[in-house]
């Protein structure tokens, strides 16, 4: 990697935070898509966003005693919910009880935790109006689908989503990671012709990306390449090569299979796993970006906590002085 981006592959550690609306729902970040909740019932909830125990420095406390160096933030989830004061949408946090300015709370307490920055930022939306209702919308199945979707203009979707992430780029200071993300390439192109690059606008997007953070490392899901590949729920079985060559990658991993708060969810691995996960990706070259979720108070579930206590416990044991 060039070398302002070699801490990432010298790092190997960080943690990954899913948190928006779907936190008050407790039952997987695609809640919305899987129970089809239309936009204007599932924008309630905004007016549930209370969250009375939001203290980002406590994430970041906990990323670094477990030996993560970055963490990285949903500031936008596919449903839309936006968790900055953005000026081209009401959906933000700071139009809610809370108030806040979620991103720039969690920007100044990473930072402060030594920690470096980085933004997850979904490239679907199932809240703007221009976003096409394709067969993964939650109102894939609502009986005026049809005429709901006509003069949805990807164009002006296109213009939003640089908009907001030129806000996110600009407003915060350094930012070191961007994680795009598109959900659907495991899906057939068929199914979603047109669904991709020029859709986002993805040459544009990512030179944008770079122009506004020189050396932010970017990943490859804005479906032309980026700086490294993102295995999502799986250790490869070798280190990772395109073109026979090695190249740079990042296993992203959950505690328990669920990215948001799930509440009911009992399946979290074992903390030896979770370990042997991170020796396994380190070992073949790979990172490993570990998920949390917090709740819809803010606060990362105590267990979850231990578990990183734990994993930490094993990293002062081994580490080098
Ligand atoms: C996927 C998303 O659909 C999941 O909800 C999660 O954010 C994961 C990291 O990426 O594509």
């Amino acid at each position: 990697m060039p070398e302002d981006q070699a801490w990432f592959t010298h790092d190997r550690f960080g943690m990954f935070v899913h948190w928006g609306l779907y936190s008050l729902l407790a039952r997987h970040e695609w809640v919305q898509n899987r129970e089809r909740i239309e936009p204007e019932r599932y924008e309630r909830y905004a007016e549930r966003f209370v969250v009375d125990r939001y203290d980002p420095t406590r994430w970041a406390e906990a990323a670094a005693a477990a030996g993560m160096k970055y963490v990285v933030l949903t500031t936008k989830h596919h449903e839309g919910f936006c968790l900055w004061d953005s000026a081209l949408t009401d959906y933000r946090s700071t139009n809610t009880p809370f108030g806040r300015d979620a991103v720039a709370e969690f920007v100044a307490a990473v930072r402060g935790a030594g920690l470096k920055v980085g933004f997850y930022h979904s490239l679907i939306d199932w809240h703007h109006p221009d976003f096409p209702i394709d067969e993964v919308h939650p109102l894939r199945d609502h009986p005026d689908a049809a005429a709901l979707n006509e003069g949805r203009d990807i164009a002006r979707y296109r213009e939003y989503l640089h908009g907001q992430v030129r806000e996110l780029l600009t407003g915060y200071g350094e930012i070191s990671y961007l994680f795009y993300d598109f959900s659907y390439p495991h899906l057939s192109s068929e199914r979603f012709p047109g669904k991709g690059r020029a859709d986002w606008g993805s040459e544009e997007l990512m030179a944008l990306t770079r122009e506004l953070q020189p050396g932010i490392v970017v990943n490859d899901r804005l479906d032309i390449p980026g700086d490294l590949v993102t295995p999502e729920q799986y250790q490869p079985s070798a280190p990772m090569l395109r073109d026979g060559e090695p190249v740079v990658w990042e296993a992203c991993q959950t505690i328990n299979g669920s990215w948001g708060y799930d509440r009911d969810n009992l399946d979290a691995k074992p903390v030896d796993l979770l370990i042997r996960m991170l020796v396994d990706g380190v070992a073949k070259g790979g990172n490993l970006l570990l998920n949390v979720g917090p709740n819809g108070r803010g606060e990362i579930d105590p267990p979850d906590l231990a578990r990183l206590a734990e994993i930490g416990a094993w990293m002062d044991l081994h580490a080098d002085s």
